[in-house]
């Protein structure tokens, strides 16, 4: 099962997104998402220049000889940059290696562990009676599980509040990051007021989740959580910039709130002692930024010893592709907590034909050879790649601030 060609895609249907396509001699395609948000070019020539060339010839069953070959072998390890790339190459041989056996990537995992996963939709609002609404669409559908954000009161711009437009959350614009204005006292009076209106309005019936985005210091985030306690979220996310693990000790010895971290993370590395000293509760790396199907696999399995569940990132800056590999994960594994699901703009699904789906809050990847999805190149075409980049914050006095 020689490889004979591996190609990157560079796509824009409704935001940038960076495919690894990968055929072999039996003349079957397999494919990974190599998407890093605003960095997306460095993948690509990561990919094309340094790596494509090297799978040329080589045995497409592999995966772990592989996987091992691209991060020992660069001598220069680990970084979001060399990690989505790794990613890219090791889904797609997941992708491949199903096709052949004729299963869908879950079952080549050890089968189903459940009969669908669990997922999370975001609502928001820029006002609270905005957000109501939201969440009732939300529960229309069958979400079992939100996340909730809201526009702060006296803050100009708030993450995870779109702009109105009736579409789905996109940050990412412009050729120069967009600059907003973080102020903490405003957002750590408000976070309890947005659970607790979220609580009177609809009770304790769904999973309630809130996002920080990294802006608290440890100090901070154990009195948010402790304030939050008595709205019972199913999780706060990223509560302080993760880099320094051991500040988690201090948030943890302040509150029972349930704790998530992982989207930046990209490998078990950054994880380790978050996950071993058990400071978290929910690990949410992902399939595309931490290193692939079989090194993400490694982070749950670590995770399922000190009784950490998933709950990997999925939003709609990850590709189809992304989604489809972490449900095959998420069906299969025991430790899974939940996954968020963001859903893709219009119009990805002209370029990205997916078999998965969703029904009553669970979603499923489907039953279709390897991870089951289609890649129209020609669709790609009509796409071309425009550079975006997330905004940056500024605190009131100028300085930056974590976005
Ligand atoms: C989430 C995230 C995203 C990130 C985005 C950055 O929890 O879904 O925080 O919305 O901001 O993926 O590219
Ligand atoms: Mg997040």
């Amino acid at each position: 099962m020689r490889i004979t060609d591996a190609r990157v895609v560079v796509c824009s249907p409704g935001r940038n997104y960076v495919t690894l396509v990968v055929e072999t001699e039996d003349g079957l395609t397999g494919v990974g998402d190599a998407t890093l948000n605003g960095r997306e070019l460095a993948v690509a020539s990561y990919l094309r220049d340094h790596v494509c060339p090297l799978l040329v010839g080589r045995d497409a069953r592999r995966i772990e000889d592989t996987w091992q070959y691209l991060y020992r072998g660069a001598y220069w390890r680990r970084g979001p940059v060399t990690m989505t790339a790794i990613a890219a190459v090791d889904v797609a041989l997941w992708d491949l290696l199903g096709q052949v056996a004729g299963m869908p990537v879950h079952q080549l995992l050890g089968g189903a562990a459940r009969d669908g996963v669990m997922v999370y939709g975001h609502a928001s609002g820029t006002t609270l009676d905005d957000l109501s609404r939201d969440v009732e669409a939300h529960l229309a559908q069958g979400y079992k599980a939100i996340r909730v954000q809201a526009a702060v009161p006296g803050i100009d711009k708030t993450y995870g509040v779109p702009p109105g437009d009736g579409l789905l959350y996109e940050p990412a614009s412009g050729e120069v990051p967009q600059e907003d204005v973080w102020e903490t006292t405003a957002y750590l009076d408000f976070a309890p007021t947005l659970l607790a209106h979220v609580r009177a309005e609809f009770g304790y019936g769904l999973h309630v989740l809130h996002d920080v985005h990294h802006r608290l210091t440890p100090i901070e985030a154990g009195r948010l959580g402790r304030a939050l306690e008595p709205y019972r979220p199913f999780w706060i996310e990223d509560p302080t910039p993760a880099e320094d693990q051991a500040a988690f000790r201090l948030i943890r010895s302040h509150t029972t709130t349930p704790l998530a971290v992982g989207e930046v993370f990209n490998s078990i590395w950054d994880c380790q002692q978050l996950i071993t000293e058990r400071l978290i509760d929910y690990i949410r790396t992902s399939v595309t930024h931490a290193g692939g199907i079989t090194h993400l696999r490694r982070i749950f399995a670590l995770a399922d010893l000190y009784g950490v569940r998933s709950g990997s990132h999925g939003p709609g800056d990850l590709s189809p592709v992304a989604m489809a590999a972490a449900l095959h994960v998420d069906l299969s594994i025991p430790n899974f907590g939940i996954q968020e699901y963001m859903g893709h703009r219009s119009p990805a699904e002209e370029v990205f034909r997916t078999s998965y789906s969703f029904a009553d809050g669970f979603m499923h990847p489907g039953e279709e050879p390897g991870l089951g999805v289609t890649f129209d190149e020609e669709a790609a075409a009509r796409y071309p790649y425009a550079p975006k980049y997330l905004p940056v914050n500024r605190r009131l006095d100028g300085s930056m601030h974590d976005w």
